[in-house]
This record gives structure tokens, C-alpha cells and sequence, in this order.
């Protein structure tokens, strides 16, 4: 499906949602591995550029490269910022995903999201990557959120969607560098995470093939 020009919403040209890509069993699956990602390559507290103000959102990655955003800036790198340890491989129904939709070369860095209840974020456009032109591909698990998205600038008019568990979206064209946020999520949406919260998941390439 190809988000269009249904009711008040604009347009956004190149963003795909695939509803419920994942069943409940394959997303049980996910969550087990992204919790052994885990145990390994702990979940850190971001915090902004300059302000040093923390993220809502706790994160991890996986596969060989992860992003990480401190007081000095934001950037992609291969190891965990505090194991200095590489970042654990991607699960294989993540490269999967990719290859069913990207149609580019692999992915390098799954950036891992996770929202305790009450976490947001901020209207941002994904551009610390140096391939722009693969596409950005998100795998929700767990309670719903209500995503904003708009265009290129940040003045764009905006349309909110609900994510649920076992969506994916994949950002290619004009929406790969659409600003975008997440203005909260549902709790007790989905019994998918025993202790509530959601889990996202970012698939991306950051240097050209
Ligand atoms: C639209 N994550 O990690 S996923 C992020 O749910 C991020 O955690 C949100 O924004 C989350 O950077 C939104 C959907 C998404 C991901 C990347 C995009 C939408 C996007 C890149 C460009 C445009
Ligand atoms: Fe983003």
C-alpha cells in the first residue's frame, strides 16, 4: 500500500506501509533476538549534540555498523559505545525483509528504539547517512504509536498514522528525507512485550555499495 491523498492527508511520495508484515509468531521471534542484541550490546540513553539533554527513547543496534548520538555529535560507528564492543549480527529475518523490499545492497546498521511508556520523539529528518538513496525500512513490535510524518521542510503540512505491532514501513524517494516523529504511544495496545513499551526497528545503509 502507498500512502496517498485520502481524505485531508498530503501525499507522500515513495513511503510504503505494509500492515501486519509480520505475524504474531515471527514477531515473538524478533523480540527474543533483539533481546539476546540486547543482553550483549546494552541499551544506552542518547543524549542531544551541544545541550547533552537526554533522549525519552533507549537504544542499541545491531549488524556492523550502529548509530550513536552523544555531546559531540551524531554519527555511525562499529562499535558499542560502552562495551567497546562490535554490535551483534542482525537477525536473518531482518536481511530478509530487506532484500524482499529494498532491492539495494545489504543493510548495515538496525538502529534499535525502545520506548518505555510516556517516550517520545521529535520531529527529525534521518540524514547522517551518506547513501541517501537506499531506502530506510522500520519494523514496529509492541504497543501502537501515533508517527507523524511530513515533507523535505520542516514547514511541510504533516499526516499521523498508527503504527501497530508487526507493521513495516519502508521510507524510499521523496519521503527518505521527510521529517518525522513519533508522538506517542498507545499503552496496553499489545501484549506483545510482557512489561509494555515498544520496540523499533530502523534497517539502513549508510556508505554506498
Ligand atoms: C521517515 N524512528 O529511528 S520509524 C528513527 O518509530 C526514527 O522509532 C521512529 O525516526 C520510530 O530515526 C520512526 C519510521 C521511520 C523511520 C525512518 C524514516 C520513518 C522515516 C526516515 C525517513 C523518513
Ligand atoms: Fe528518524
Amino acid at each position: 500500500m502507498t500512502a496517498d491523498n485520502t481524505g485531508a492527508s498530503p501525499a507522500i511520495s515513495g513511503l510504503r506501509l505494509l500492515p501486519g508484515r509480520f505475524r504474531r509468531q515471527e514477531q515473538e521471534n524478533l523480540v527474543a533476538q533483539i533481546r539476546q542484541v540486547i543482553a550483549k550490546a546494552p541499551l544506552f540513553q542518547p543524549v542531544m549534540p551541544r545541550t547533552g539533554k537526554a533522549f525519552s527513547v533507549r537504544m542499541s543496534n545491531c549488524g556492523p555498523l550502529g548509530w550513536v548520538s552523544d555531546i559531540q555529535g551524531y554519527r555511525y560507528q562499529p562499535l558499542h559505545p560502552q562495551t567497546g564492543q562490535p554490535w551483534p549480527a542482525m537477525p536473518q529475518a531482518l536481511l530478509d525483509l530487506w532484500d524482499e523490499v529494498a532491492g539495494t545492497a545489504p543493510p548495515q546498521a538496525c538502529l534499535i528504539n525502545f520506548y518505555s511508556p510516556g517516550a517520545r520523539m521529535g520531529l527529525h529528518q534521518d540524514r547522517d547517512e551518506e547513501d541517501l538513496s537506499a531506502p530506510v525500512v522500520s519494523v514496529s513490535l509492541g504497543d501502537t504509536a501515533i508517527f507523524r510524518v511530513g515533507g523535505t521542510s520542516r514547514k511541510d503540512p504533516t499526516r499521523s498514522m498508527r503504527l501497530a505491532s508487526g507493521d513495516v514501513v519502508v521510507l524510499g524517494g521523496q519521503a527518505r528525507l521527510a521529517f518525522h516523529g513519533i508522538d506517542r504511544v498507545l499503552a496496553g495496545t499489545s501484549t506483545l512485550l510482557a512489561n509494555g513499551g515498544r520496540i523499533n526497528l530502523t534497517l539502513r545503509r549508510v556508505t554506498p555499495p
